[in-house]
């Protein structure tokens, strides 16, 4: 099976009727599908497939073993996101897999396929938060306790889905199998298009976080309530939001985004008693604190003069990531010195460099455009992403 029509078997998963494109989360009913999906297909290949109990899958080629070659990416989307940005690295994985065995060849170093828990935080607002337990750079306790936008905790929905939240943490025995890690991506802007190639080496993550600002004020009527009497949070919420811009926009290649943000009660005509925004904040280096402090001390300022609080708490942050210089050069040495990419999306990639030597191979997208349903990538250059994958990691495994 190709790449590509591993991706069109999932082609109607997840579909999401009123934003567009994809909404696939953590233990939901179209994510529960990808999964068992993922089994069907890896088993049909031979594979042995276990799920950790941080909820990550992984799909083994040959028995469990140290100095293992890995592969894979994840299968969720954030909320009306893109049919690519996860699943290509996924099915690629199996493709190349498959690819491999029709050529003969059998890895003589323990071999698996994994696909990361909840890797865009789109339920539990922590990015990559399967490979995080897995590397212990999340404590156990606080994920336990990240809820969704409903309410219910990441344990609760852990047990639901047969996992025992009591073991979610750190697994160093499984991450000390992995020898060397390869993502496979769909490229998150238009780096390739410009340089006219279908794949590209990953050289750097940027660094990225997210930070909650919570506006508390005075609900009230909307009629009723003289403007001079108003402690109205949608006011600091709203100067916040063109103050993250503003700020931004004066240091040197930021990237500062406020994309959700939710008034209680959410009446017409009632003033919110409180606000809630997201800050998702990326400069290269060290960088993004500072920028994060100067937003936060516009959104005080704002509060004050609306007679409103303002809380802000950092929900994840990541350093900027250095691939494995040695790895990053075989890969490109294996491809014919394809482009090498920076990138500001984060990945489970950049989460396990810190642990394991691990590298991403990216593929064309035509539209530059992700995290969004205009998301693409040519069928031809998905096939060509599963033949590098299968061409690196045939060198790494052999
Ligand atoms: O947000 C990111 O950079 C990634 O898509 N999780
Ligand atoms: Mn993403
Ligand atoms: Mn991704």
């Amino acid at each position: 099976m190709t790449a590509s029509g591993l991706l069109g078997e999932i082609d109607g998963v997840g579909r999401d009727r009123k934003r567009g494109g994809y909404s696939r989360h953590a233990f939901d009913a179209p994510e529960q599908d990808l999964r068992a999906w993922f089994g069907e297909r890896a088993l049909g290949l031979g594979l042995d497939v276990d799920t950790d109990h941080n909820g990550n899958i992984w799909a083994w080629w040959g028995p469990p073993g140290p100095d293992a070659v890995v592969t894979g990416s994840h299968l969720d989307s954030v909320p009306g996101g893109g049919a690519f940005d996860g699943p290509l690295g996924v099915a690629s994985a199996l493709a190349a897999v498959e690819a491999l065995q029709a050529r003969g060849f059998r890895p003589t170093k323990p071999f698996a396929v994994v696909v990361f828990a909840e890797e865009e935080g789109g339920r539990f607002g922590v990015p990559c938060l399967g490979s995080r337990l897995l590397t212990g750079t999340i404590d156990a306790d606080k994920a336990r306790g990240l809820r969704d936008a409903d309410g219910v905790t990441f344990a609760e929905a852990a047990a639901k889905s047969g996992f025992d939240p009591d073991r979610v943490g750190a697994d160093p025995a499984r991450l000390g199998l992995i020898g060397k890690f390869v993502e496979l991506h769909v490229e998150q802007g238009r780096g390739l298009i410009d340089l006219g190639s279908p794949v590209a080496v990953g050289s750097t993550v940027i660094a990225h976080g997210r930070w909650r600002f919570s506006f508390a004020g005075q609900g009230n009527h909307a009629g009723a309530t003289l403007l001079a009497d108003r402690a109205d949070p949608m006011l600091p919420a709203a100067a916040t939001v063109t103050a993250v811009r503003r700020l931004a926009a004066g240091v040197p290649d930021a990237r500062a985004t406020v994309g959700r943000l939710v008034p209680t009660p959410g009446g017409t005509n009632v003033i919110a008693s409180t606000v809630d925004l997201w800050l998702d904040a990326r400069v290269p280096g060290t960088a993004t604190p500072e920028l994060v402090s100067e937003i936060v001390l516009a959104a005080e300022a704002a509060a004050a003069e609306e007679g409103c609080r303002v809380t802000v708490t950092r929900e994840s942050y990541s350093d900027d990531v250095v691939f494995d210089d040695a790895l990053r050069r075989d890969l490109g040495g294996w491809l014919g010195a394809p482009p090498e990419l920076p990138t500001g999306a984060g990945h489970d990639a950049a989460v396990l460099a810190g642990f394991v030597p691990s590298g991403m191979l990216y593929v064309r997208n035509p539209t530059g455009i992700s995290h969004s349903p205009e998301e693409f990538a040519e069928a031809g250059d998905v096939e060509a992403g599963a033949a590098a994958l299968a061409t690196v990691l045939e060198r790494l495994a052999r």
